[in-house]
C-alpha cells in the first residue's frame, strides 16, 4: 500500500461534536480551498454542496497532522468525490484550478466584497450585483439604492471593522463592558463567547453573553455610554412556544449587534490600526446577547460555536438521540420533555457525548 492510515485518524466521527478541533489547523491549504468552494456554492444557493464542502473542511481541521497523500484520507467521513479531487489536485500541483477560477470570477468577487459589509447578506449582495454594481463606490453613488441604518454604519466604519480584532482588544472590551454592565446591575454575569472563548487569537468581532442571577431581571438590560451604533432586537422569546417545530439557528433572545469605539490607551500593547491612521481609537464589532438565566447554558453553547460544531451538535441530537437542541432548550422527543441544562456539561451528558472543551470546538 502507498500509505497506511495513522492510528490517530481511525474512527473519525462524521459529527464535529464528537471530534476535538483546536485552533491549530494542519491542513489549512486544503481547508482554505474547500471554504472558497463552500462560499461559492452558497452564493449560487446550492446549500447541499455548501454544507458538503464545509463538512469536509471541518473533518480535515480536526486531523492531528497534515494530509500528505490521498491514501491518508482513506476512511475519513464526509469527503465526497469533489473534495477528494480538490485534495488530489493540491497534493499534485500545490493549488486547485477550480478554486482559482472562482477567485477570478467577477460575480464571486463582487458578492464576497458586498457581503463583507456589516448588514449586507447574500440576498442584498445579489440584488446589487444584478443591477450591474461592482464596487463600493458604485453602490454609494447609485441614487436608487437605499441603505438601511445597519448598512450605512457598515460602510462608515468599514476600514476598521473589516480588520481583525486581537485578543488584547477583546480583553479590553470585556473590561469596559463588564464595568458598564456592573454599573447598571452589580450582580450581572458577563461571559466572553464566540471565537475568543474557543481560544482564537483573532476574530472578526467580539461576542458576549449577559444575564442576571435572578430570572426576569435581565429584561431590558441596556448599555449606555460606549455605543457608536446599536442594532437592537428586543426579545421575542416565548417559553410556552417551545419546542418550536424547527429548532432554528437564530434565537429569540434580546440582543445587540454593535459597533463600539475602543481607545488606544484602553488596550494593553495598543490598537490594531490601519497604516497611516493616527486616530486614538478604532471601531469594533460586538455582539451582545441577553438570555434569561435558565437558558444560559444552551445560549452559551450556541454562541460559543463554532458554527459547524453547533450545527453538528443539533444534527447529532436529532439523528442519533431523537432530541432537539437549540439556543433556548434541549428537548427529548421520546420522553416528550425538556431536559434540565444548568451547565454546558449537562447538555453533553444528556446527549451521551464526551465533554468537549471550548478550545476543542474549532470545527
Ligand atoms: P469570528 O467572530 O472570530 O469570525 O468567529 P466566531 O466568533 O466563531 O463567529 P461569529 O459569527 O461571531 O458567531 C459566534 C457564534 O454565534 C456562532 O457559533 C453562531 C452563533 N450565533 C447564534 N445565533 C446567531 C445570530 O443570530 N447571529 C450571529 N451572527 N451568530 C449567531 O447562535
Ligand atoms: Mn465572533
Ligand atoms: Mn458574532
Amino acid at each position: 500500500t502507498v500509505c497506511s492510515t495513522p492510528a490517530a485518524v481511525d474512527n473519525v466521527s462524521q459529527y464535529a461534536c464528537q471530534r476535538r478541533t483546536t485552533t491549530e489547523n494542519h491542513n489549512k491549504m486544503f481547508t482554505d480551498a474547500l471554504e472558497v468552494l463552500a462560499e461559492s456554492s452558497e452564493f449560487n444557493e446550492n446549500e447541499g454542496r455548501c454544507l458538503a464542502f464545509r463538512r469536509a473542511a471541518s473533518v480535515l481541521k480536526s486531523l492531528p497532522s497534515a494530509v500528505r497523500s490521498l491514501g491518508a484520507t482513506q476512511g475519513l467521513p464526509c469527503l465526497g468525490e469533489h473534495t477528494e479531487a480538490v485534495i488530489e489536485e493540491i497534493l499534485q500541483f500545490g493549488r486547485c484550478f477550480k478554486v482559482e477560477e472562482i477567485q477570478c470570477d467577477e460575480r464571486y468577487q463582487a458578492l464576497k466584497l458586498f457581503t463583507s459589509v456589516f448588514g449586507v447578506g447574500p440576498k442584498t449582495a445579489e440584488k446589487w450585483y444584478r443591477r450591474g454594481l461592482r464596487s463600493f463606490k458604485e453602490i454609494l453613488n447609485e441614487p436608487a439604492i437605499q441603505l438601511n441604518k445597519m448598512q450605512r454604519a457598515g460602510f462608515l466604519y468599514y476600514r476598521d471593522i473589516s480588520k481583525t480584532v486581537s485578543k488584547a482588544e477583546a480583553q479590553a472590551l470585556r473590561c469596559i463592558i463588564e464595568e458598564t454592565v456592573h454599573w447598571i446591575m452589580p450582580d450581572a454575569i458577563l461571559a466572553l463567547t464566540g471565537g475568543f472563548r474557543r481560544g482564537k487569537e483573532y476574530g472578526h468581532d467580539v461576542d458576549f453573553l449577559v444575564t442576571t442571577p435572578e430570572l426576569g431581571r435581565e429584561e431590558g438590560l441596556l448599555l449606555h455610554g460606549i455605543l457608536l451604533y446599536c442594532e437592537h432586537q428586543g426579545t421575542t422569546f416565548d417559553a410556552t412556544k417551545l419546542p418550536s417545530c424547527n429548532f432554528e439557528a437564530m434565537d429569540h433572545f434580546e440582543k445587540c449587534f454593535l459597533i463600539v469605539r475602543l481607545y488606544e490607551d484602553q488596550v494593553e500593547g495598543g490598537l490594531q490600526r490601519n497604516p497611516g491612521d493616527s486616530r486614538a481609537w478604532r471601531a469594533i464589532r460586538v455582539d451582545l446577547v441577553v438570555p434569561p438565566v435558565d437558558r444560559y447554558a444552551t445560549a452559551l453553547l450556541g454562541w460559543t460555536g463554532s458554527r459547524q460544531f453547533v450545527r453538528d451538535l443539533r444534527r447529532f441530537a436529532r439523528k442519533e438521540r431523537r432530541m432537539l437542541f437549540d439556543n433556548h432548550a434541549l428537548y427529548d422527543k421520546t420522553k416528550k420533555m425538556f431536559l434540565s441544562t444548568t451547565t454546558e456539561e449537562d447538555i453533553f451528558v444528556h446527549l451521551g457525548l464526551e465533554y468537549v472543551e471550548p478550545w476543542q470546538r474549532n470545527a
